[in-house]
């Protein structure tokens, strides 16, 4: 190569490239590789809306988290049949540039759930957004469209709602599509969004998880949780490798990949087990609910505020009642009220929804490789107790933190999934929101605006308690000495 065209690639590599790739710390769903961990930052330990806030910007609804792009951070938001795409300067929270792209239809959903639940995900050239209402769009550093794949709506399970962001491998942008039987990965390519391959997991449908990309063998990998089972796919076409059965039905928490090992935290539909609560037996209730004295237990009779189920959200969300429950079950109920047997017969089934399958929690660390079922040969543990509905853990210097709703913190040995503690930080109410780690510090937010700081480590140890008083279900977003919140309608930056 003559000197003359080396210096023009030095001069290119050295002046062009700043302008075309936009370095980024936090560039997907829960940062660097997805697993909630910030590589280098120092973010306060303590929040404080006089001292430490930098800036607070109103955006719109969403439950999605910014990721960083260079100098700004990207969010989606959801404002009536308006999708909507911002770019916020980190400096000041400025709004750099805002999209709107208008769809007919938003995706229904489950009321503690939202129409923007994805976060974007970028390679630092572009930034990739998933409406589930739309489809695919990407977009260049100053908010010019490069390309847009609209995708048939949605149809999450009971109208739930999706959960899913998408995630980059290669030259791949890969996203979950809930589409009931038809439901599957979608990988397209990110430069134009046509499609790669498509797998479909049929069996494997109900899921708000996002998928993890992981290395076995050389070989690069995309795991994905839904239906009681992990499967790993192949990114190179979408193949079905191997897969892990046990898990629980319903799962909203996503897997990491830390050291070599999977990590997957699967709740079901209610939480950590202690949160449902079978019918009690006719006759230690009979004597004191039948008060005409008839032996029939008659729905006006049964205590109205008795939860079967409570997932520990402040305003309730999600609960149910025995009440309600009871007709559910015995549809009789409201007509002639309930004789022993039928009570009996309502209490089994009950029961068996309650501790069933898809309200039974379950957490495993896998050692990926294999082919088919490794369930038995790959799982270094498994565990069933005081597990998180939605929230997914994070692994850091070998030991594994869940939050469950209720404000209670379980901090496990990554290598045994022993039990160090199972604390409560003495911060009630829902936690939708997924832990994040900076500096050997875990933050916590929960649906009542309080954020939590505990030093990590064998000791329980909570540093600081914070009030941001709005509703926060996003994961918390961190670039350098700035920490990011996003709550019911403001992001928030605080700043060391
Ligand atoms: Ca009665
Ligand atoms: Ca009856």
């Amino acid at each position: 190569m003559s000197p003359k065209r080396l210096s023009f690639l030095f001069l290119f590599c050295v002046f062009l490239l700043p302008f075309c790739s936009q370095a980024s710390e936090w560039s997907q769903f829960r940062g660097p590789d997805g697993s909630g961990v910030a590589v280098s930052g120092h973010p306060p330990i303590s929040l404080n809306v006089d001292s430490n806030l930098k800036w607070k910007t109103a955006v719109s609804k969403g439950h999605s988290s910014p990721i960083q792009f260079g100098e700004r951070l990207i969010l989606s938001g959801s404002d009536g049949k308006d999708q909507i795409t911002y770019a916020i300067n980190i400096e000041d929270g400025s709004i750099a540039w805002e999209n709107r792209i208008t769809v007919e239809e938003v995706e229904k959903h489950h009321n503690t759930n939202n129409a923007a639940p994805s976060t974007p995900v970028t390679d630092g050239n572009w930034v990739y957004v998933y409406h589930p209402s739309f489809g695919l769009v990407a977009y260049d550093y100053e908010g010019a469209e490069q390309w847009r794949k609209p995708l048939p709506i949605v149809k999450t399970p009971r109208n739930q709602g999706s959960g899913s962001s998408p995630v980059l491998a290669g030259d791949l942008l890969i996203i979950d599509r809930q589409l009931g039987k038809d439901t599957h990965l979608l990988a397209v390519n990110k430069k134009d969004g046509s499609e790669v391959w498509k797998a479909p997991r049929p069996l494997n449908a109900w899921s708000f998880s996002t998928p993890v990309i992981f290395e076995e063998d050389g070989n690069s990998m995309i795991g994905m949780a839904g239906s009681g089972s992990f499967i790993a796919y192949s990114l190179f076409d979408g193949e079905q490798r191997w897969w892990v059965t046990g898990l629980a039905t319903q799962i909203c928490s996503s897997p990491v990949f830390v050291n070599g090992i999977l990590y997957i935290s699967s709740s079901g539909a209610q939480g950590d087990d202690t949160n449902t609560t079978s019918p009690p037996d006719w006759d230690e209730i009979i004597g004191e609910w039948d008060t005409n004295k008839d032996g029939i237990l008659a729905i006006e009779e049964i205590p109205n505020d008795i939860l079967v189920t409570d997932r520990k959200t402040s305003d309730g969300a999600g609960n149910f009642r025995l009440r309600g429950m009871a007709s559910f079950f015995y549809k009789d109920l409201a007509e002639d009220g309930y004789t022993k047997a039928e009570w009996a017969e309502m209490r089994e089934k009950s029961h068996n929804f309650l501790k069933g399958s898809l309200n039974r929690p379950v957490m495993v660390a896998v050692r990926p490789g294999g082919k088919g079922d490794v369930s038995d040969t790959h799982v270094l543990w498994r565990e069933s107790k005081r597990i998180p509905e939605i929230p997914s853990p994070v692994v850091y210097e070998n030991r594994v933190y869940n939050i469950r709703s209720g404000g209670i913190l379980n901090c496990r040995n990554a290598e045994t999934g022993e039990t160090i503690y199972d604390k409560h930080i003495d911060a009630p109410g829902g936690y939708f929101a997924s832990p994040v780690v900076a500096n050997g510090n875990l933050y916590v937010a929960s649906d009542r605006g309080e954020v939590s700081v505990i030093r990590t480590g064998d000791e329980f140890e909570v540093i600081s308690k914070s009030e941001l008083s709005e509703s926060i279900a996003a994961s918390p977003a961190i670039v350098a000495n700035t920490i990011f919140f996003r709550s019911a309608s403001n992001l928030w930056a605080f700043s060391n």
